[in-house]
C-alpha cells in the first residue's frame, strides 16, 4: 500500500521514472544508451545507464541521483547472473553500473570484464560493515561495493498451505501438485535441491549434480513454472501455493498481503551479497563511482534496505538507527547465529560452472520449462 502510495505522488508530481525502479520485467533490457539524452530544457545530458536485478531498489534513489548530479539514469533489470554475464561477455553494450552476486564478480573480474574503482571518488567506502570489507571474490573491494545480501527460501501462503513450513522437504509433497514456482536460476534452483539431499551446493561431482537434475526432473509435476525473479507476484496473486524466492522479494509482497510467510529452511539454505561493481569500458566511470558512493550515504543505504527488505551492508545506517527496527529483529532477513551457521554462499566454480549449466538445459528441457 505504502509502494502504491509512493507511486502515486511521484506520478502527481511528475516525478515518476517510466523505464526505473518500479518494473517488474525482467525483459527491460538491453536498453543501455551510448550516453546522452535530453534534459528538462531540452539540452543534451549525460544518461547513466544502470542494470540491477528487478524490485531492488525504492522510488525516491534514482529520481534524487538524477536531480543531485543533473543526470539522466537508463535503469534496466535482469532476471539471474547468467543473463547479466551473457549480455556483459560479448563486450559491454554501454552499461555503467551492473549488481552482480560475490560469485558472478570473482568470475567477471578473472574475465577482466570489470573496471578496477578509484577508491578516491567513494569515499562512503568507510560506511560498510566489516563482514562486507574485503571480501574473499573480490579482496580489497577493488572491483566492487556490496549493495545488499539475503538468502534464497520458501514463500508460501499459510491459508492454502494450511500451516506452517519448516523444510525443503515439504515444498516437493504431491498435494503442492502444480502449484510451486522455483526460480530460473540454475546455482540458485540446483543449489536449494543439492542442500535437500544434503550434497554442498557447490559440489562438482558430476553424480550429485546428476541427481539434483534427476530430482528435479522426478518432481516437475509439483513444478508450475521456474519463474525469472517473479515468484512473488505468482504467489501474491494465488497462482501459486509456495514461490522459492530471494529473501526480500517475498517480504515486499507480505506488506499487502497477510497470508504469505517467509521461511529459511532447517536444512539451509543459499546466502549472497550482491555488488555494485563498473563493467569494462563503461562510458561514464567517474559518474559510476559518484552513483556507488552515493548508494554508500548511510540514509540512501538504508532507504533502500527498508524498502526491498533485503540486508544492509551499512554499518552507519545501523548505528545511527536508519534500519527499521522491525527488519533488524526478523529472523528471515537478518538470520540468528544458529540459523547462519547453515547458510552457504555460491562460490565461482570456474570451469566447473558447465556442469550446473549442462544440467539446468537438461532440466528445462526435461521439464518443457
Ligand atoms: C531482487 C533479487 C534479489 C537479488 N528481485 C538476488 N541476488
Amino acid at each position: 500500500m505504502k509502494k502504491i502510495l509512493i507511486l502515486m505522488l511521484l506520478f502527481v508530481f511528475g516525478l515518476f521514472v517510466p523505464f526505473g525502479c518500479t518494473t517488474s520485467n525482467p525483459d527491460a533490457t538491453n536498453t543501455a544508451s551510448n550516453g546522452t539524452g535530453n534534459n528538462r530544457n531540452g539540452n543534451t545530458e549525460t544518461v547513466l545507464n544502470v542494470y540491477n536485478w528487478s524490485t531492488y531498489i525504492d522510488e525516491e534513489t534514482i529520481p534524487e541521483f538524477e536531480e543531485k548530479f543533473n543526470v539522466k539514469i537508463q535503469y534496466d533489470t535482469f532476471e539471474n547472473n547468467e543473463a547479466l554475464l551473457a549480455k556483459i561477455q560479448p563486450g559491454n553494450p554501454g552499461y555503467d553500473i551492473i549488481v552482480p552476486s560475490g560469485d558472478f564478480i570473482e568470475n567477471m573480474i578473472a574475465q577482466g570484464l570489470l573496471e578496477e574503482l578509484n577508491h578516491d571518488n567513494i569515499p562512503n567506502l568507510k560506511h560498510l560493515d566489516a563482514p562486507f570489507i574485503d571480501p574473499p571474490f573480490d579482496p580489497g573491494n577493488k572491483y566492487s561495493v556490496p549493495y545488499q545480501w539475503g538468502t534464497i527460501g520458501i514463500g508460501y501462503n499459510i491459508e492454502a498451505t494450511g500451516g506452517a513450513i519448516a523444510s525443503w522437504k515439504e515444498i516437493f509433497d504431491a498435494k503442492y501438485k502444480g502449484k510451486v514456482a522455483l526460480m530460473e536460476d540454475p546455482r540458485a534452483t540446483l543449489g536449494i535441491v543439492l542442500m535437500y539431499l544434503g550434497y554442498d551446493p557447490n559440489t562438482t561431482n558430476e553424480s550429485e549434480i546428476a541427481e539434483a537434475r534427476d530430482f528435479l526432473i522426478e518432481n516437475k509435476e509439483v513444478v508450475a513454472t521456474f519463474a525469472p525473479d517473479t515468484g512473488q507476484d505468482l504467489l501474491n496473486q494465488g497462482e501459486v501455493d509456495i514461490a522459492i524466492e530471494w529473501s526480500g522479494d517475498i517480504f515486499q509482497i507480505m506488506e499487502e498481503n497477510e497470508n504469505i510467510r517467509y521461511v529459511i529452511p532447517e536444512e539451509g539454505t543459499i546466502i549472497w551479497t550482491d555488488n555494485l561493481a563498473i563493467p569494462k569500458d563503461a562510458p561514464h566511470k567517474e559518474l559510476a563511482e559518484q552513483f556507488i558512493n552515493f548508494i554508500l550515504e548511510p540514509e540512501v543505504s538504508a532507504r533502500i534496505s527498508n524498502y526491498v527488505k533485503y540486508g544492509s551492508p551499512n554499518k552507519t545506517s545501523r548505528e545511527e538507527n536508519l534500519l527499521e527496527q522491525e527488519d533488524l529483529e526478523n529472523p528471515g532477513i537478518y538470520p540468528p547465529p544458529e540459523t547462519f551457521k547453515k547458510l552457504k554462499y555460491a562460490n565461482d566454480l570456474g570451469k566447473d560452472t558447465a556442469l550446473y549449466d549442462q544440467a539446468w538445459t537438461e532440466v528445462k528441457v526435461a521439464t518443457g520449462g
